[in-house]
């Protein structure tokens, strides 16, 4: 930006810039910035939880940041169970990379070209793990989950860039225990459910809260099996906690 007389005046735009981040209602928590995708990070063991996955997926989507899974220690005989955990998210069209970080991390190779990825997940899941695979001089600490507590250990304590090439690179980041949405009001919160937004705008009621308004497009989705009753489930949750808390302040 330039001034001049008049104020300001904008010679040029840069890129997009993102910003993927968490908040509840007291304060928010900056991840990372300028990525431009995430991976997320699950495992058959210890166990991960879906709903945290989706919440990644939904901040990301937020702020036009792409989301891949990412199925790591397939070496596990228990992967089949943990990958079933995750059909609802391919079906709606996010890819799901598997690989074993221990094994050959290679089949997220092509996955990174070109862009600043992100590792989120909990804790144990391989993500620093996975750094050193790629990075043989990033000697990024990673320890043995705990089997009595199904966690992992939270040995990453500070988000770390990796580069690859000019633009692209990797980060890794210390493990979540969980993902609030408290800077997602209603509309946002609709949009970030990627498969609603055919039908966003064409309920009866322009302020459809799509709870049991008549009329509702998504209610009838959901009915004729068009969108996940999960997902519509998840989103009156996580709408209702955003707006009971706002009203607290
Ligand atoms: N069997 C198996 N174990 C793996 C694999 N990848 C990672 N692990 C193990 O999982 C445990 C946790 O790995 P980390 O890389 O520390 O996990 P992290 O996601 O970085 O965890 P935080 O830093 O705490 O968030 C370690 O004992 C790893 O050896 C894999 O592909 N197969
Ligand atoms: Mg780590
Ligand atoms: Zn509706």
């Amino acid at each position: 930006m330039r001034r001049d007389a008049a104020g300001g005046v904008i010679e040029s735009v840069s890129p997009r810039r993102t910003l993927f981040y968490r908040s509840d209602a007291f304060r928010t928590k900056a991840i990372a910035a300028n990525v431009s995708q995430i991976a997320i990070v699950v495992a058959a063991r210890p166990s991960f939880s879906p709903e945290l996955v989706q919440r990644c997926i939904l901040a990301a989507e937020d702020q036009g940041i792409g989301s891949l899974i990412l199925l790591n220690k397939t070496d596990l005989p228990e992967t089949t169970q943990a990958r079933a955990r995750l059909d609802g998210l391919v079906r709606i069209g996010y890819p799901c990379v598997e690989l074993s970080a221990q094994c050959d991390p290679s089949p997220i190779r092509p996955w990174l070209a070109g862009h600043r990825t992100l590792l989120v997940g909990q804790s144990g899941m391989g993500k620093s793990t996975l750094v050193n695979a790629l990075f043989p001089e990033a000697q990024a600490d990673t320890a043995a989950y705990s089997e009595a507590l199904d966690s992992g250990r939270h040995t990453t304590t500070h988000t770390r860039l990796f580069r690859l090439g000019d633009n692209a690179g990797l980060i890794d980041s210390p493990g979540l225990q969980e993902f609030a949405l408290q800077h997602l009001d209603a509309d946002a919160l609709a949009h970030a459910f990627v498969e609603f937004r055919p039908y966003l705008g064409l309920c009866r009621f322009r302020d459809c809260r799509h709870e049991a308004e008549p009329g509702c497009r998504l209610t009838e989705a959901a009915e004729a099996g068009d969108i996940a009753p999960a997902r519509l489930t998840l989103f009156r949750q996580l709408r209702r906690a955003q707006h009971q808390a706002a009203q607290r302040l």
